[in-house]
């Protein structure tokens, strides 16, 4: 016999271990470990659905007829690791090897590759691209422009496809999309669901085990099986789908959720499979229900940027979360981790992330990541800071978002420029800035928009290697055109904003 390995984030019927397994003879283990819970200061959000989200899969295995040999974070046996976990049940079931799906994660992969145990690792097939495929298209390419990788994956799948044509005309809607944040959401958000047992026992572990972790562990209502994972994707196919595309950028203080649609942590821990999704998104489509610039765009993030990602992480290899091109070394400031900051938009965006293990893409890339970016914050801080405090993170999709995009640390592999920008995209996307103690109109002075002069302040210390980006040369012509004396006090300032971070001062 042989022991199947199923991690927290592989909790899908259709694995790739578990098809290759014998229900009758292999055993499989599933292990809450230390090690998975600390690697980072994971929210005790994200570590109560993972571990309530692995018992319910285990029982679901079981009934399916699989042996699980299933160890509790709290079992005094644990040894704490998930190779302590499978060298002890090897030698518990007298099991010839392990059989697993590969992990996420270079850390993983690697330990498991390093164990004592006669090992077979299996492709991940719930992924639409094998790292092959990606390899291939990737193979000779001046740039990687996710765009015509979607392409690619738009006639592999046959989704919005009219023959070897795009639905509509067009690839991308994306000019649709991207409209200032609403007055009104006609959308409740997300399903919430009442904890049950499982769930209930697991909040009171991760209550005792994880209390000095940044974040609120309760309330606590996401879903934390694939029928409750449906039942909160029809929710929201129904009333957000529609509307998705449209305000897909837009924040708002009173609303966390707009309409988008919560399912990264589901679809990434295996609960939901893209496909499925995506496949629903479309009958949406095809039944008159959302319009094509949202259902064109929704299927983009899944099957062209998610895919897109994972290649890149994996063809990079381990040592890209340590890139730093434009060598930043401050620290994470104490606003990430919930201290003061008179900024409302990253006071809302940490907010939010506190209370919900989660916030939009463009609360991550605009806001936490653009202000980490600008400050030159060192990026692999940045990286950690992000793989602990979103329920969705996991090191391949959260590490090429983080380092490659947000914080051009891969020196332009994902972004052809940084995103950056002053407070004015803030303040057209957002309502943050009317009640933000910082003015967005001010340039300089004591009031002025912290963004506004940190943006200039990027721009010149990272001049030799940006002024030739052909997308950035207006920006330079803009800096260039302001008087000396105008240009040293933006820099004074800025200078002057990032002494008193530094300093803990509240700012
Ligand atoms: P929606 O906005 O409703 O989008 C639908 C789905 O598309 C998402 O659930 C996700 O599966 C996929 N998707 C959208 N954008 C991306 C993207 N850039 N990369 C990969 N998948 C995408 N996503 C994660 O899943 N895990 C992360 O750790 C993560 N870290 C991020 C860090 C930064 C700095 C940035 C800029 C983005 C990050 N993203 C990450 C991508 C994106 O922000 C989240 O997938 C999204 O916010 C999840 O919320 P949602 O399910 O409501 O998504
Ligand atoms: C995120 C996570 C956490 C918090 N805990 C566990 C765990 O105890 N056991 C487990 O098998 N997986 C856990 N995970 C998910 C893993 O960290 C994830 O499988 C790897 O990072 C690879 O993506
Ligand atoms: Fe953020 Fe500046 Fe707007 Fe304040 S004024 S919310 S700091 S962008």
């Amino acid at each position: 016999m042989r022991l199947v390995l199923v991690l927290g984030d592989q909790l899908s019927s259709g694995l790739s271990a578990l098809l290759k397994a014998d229900k009758d003879k292999d055993v499989v283990v599933m292990a809450e470990v230390a090690d998975e819970a600390s690697y980072v200061p994971h929210h005790p959000k994200k570590i109560a659905f993972t571990f309530a989200a692995m018992r319910k899969f285990a029982q679901v295995l079981r009934a399916d007829g699989w042996t699980v040999a299933y160890t509790k974070l709290d079992d005094p046996e644990n040894s704490g690791s998930i190779t302590g976990e499978l060298i002890r049940r090897a030698a518990e079931f007298d099991a010839a090897g392990v059989v697993y799906t590969e992990p996420g994660e270079w850390r993983l992969i690697e330990a498991l590759g390093d164990m004592p145990l006669k090992t077979h690792s299996l492709p991940d097939t719930r992924f639409i691209a094998t790292h092959q495929d990606f390899d291939d298209w990737a193979e000779g390419r001046k740039q990687l422009r996710m765009e015509y990788f979607y392409r690619d994956m738009r006639r592999k799948t046959g989704l919005l496809m009219d023959g070897d044509k795009p639905e509509g005309g067009k690839w991308n809607y994306d000019h649709d999309n991207r409209k200032p944040a609403p007055d009104q959401v006609d959308f409740g958000g997300p399903m919430q669901f009442t904890p049950d047992e499982t769930v209930s026992e697991v909040l009171t572990l991760v209550g005792d085990r994880f209390a000095d972790n940044f974040g609120d562990l309760e309330p606590f209502w996401f879903a934390t099986d694939t029928g409750q994972a449906r039942q909160h994707l029809a929710h929201w196919l129904k009333g957000g789908l529609p509307k998705f595309g449209d305000f897909q950028d837009a924040m708002l203080n009173d609303n966390r959720f707009l309409y988008h649609a919560i399912v990264g942590l589901y679809i990434n821990a295996g609960l939901l499979d893209p496909l499925e999704v995506c496949q629903k998104a479309e009958d949406a489509y095809r039944e008159g229900h959302a319009p094509l610039n949202a259902v064109e765009g929704f299927i983009r993030q899944i099957i062209g940027w998610r895919e897109y990602v994972r290649g890149i992480y994996f063809r990079e290899g381990p040592d890209y979360v340590t890139r730093n091109a434009l060598g930043h070394d401050r620290k994470l400031p104490a606003m990430y981790w919930g201290g003061e900051t008179k900024m409302n938009c990253i006071a809302k965006s940490v907010g939010q992330t506190k209370q919900e293990a989660y916030a939009h893409h463009i609360q991550r890339l605009m806001v936490t990541g653009n202000f980490a970016l600008l400050a030159g914050i060192a990026p692999a801080e940045v990286h950690e800071w992000y793989l602990a405090v979103y329920a969705d993170a996991y090191e391949w999709v959260e590490a090429p978002n983080v380092i490659g995009m947000s914080q051009f640390a891969d020196n332009g592999i994902i972004a052809s420029k940084p995103y950056i920008s002053s407070g004015n995209y803030i303040h057209k996307m957002s309502d943050y800035c009317g009640s933000c103690a910082y003015r967005v109109q001010d340039k300089t002075g004591d009031n002025a928009c912290p963004f506004n002069v940190l943006y200039w302040h990027f721009l010149d210390r990272h001049r030799a290697r940006f002024e030739g980006n052909p997308r950035m040369g207006n920006m330079y012509r803009v800096w260039d055109r302001m008087d000396d004396a105008r240009k040293e006090t933006v820099l004074k300032e800025a200078g002057d904003f990032l002494d008193r971070m530094d300093a803990g001062q509240h700012v």
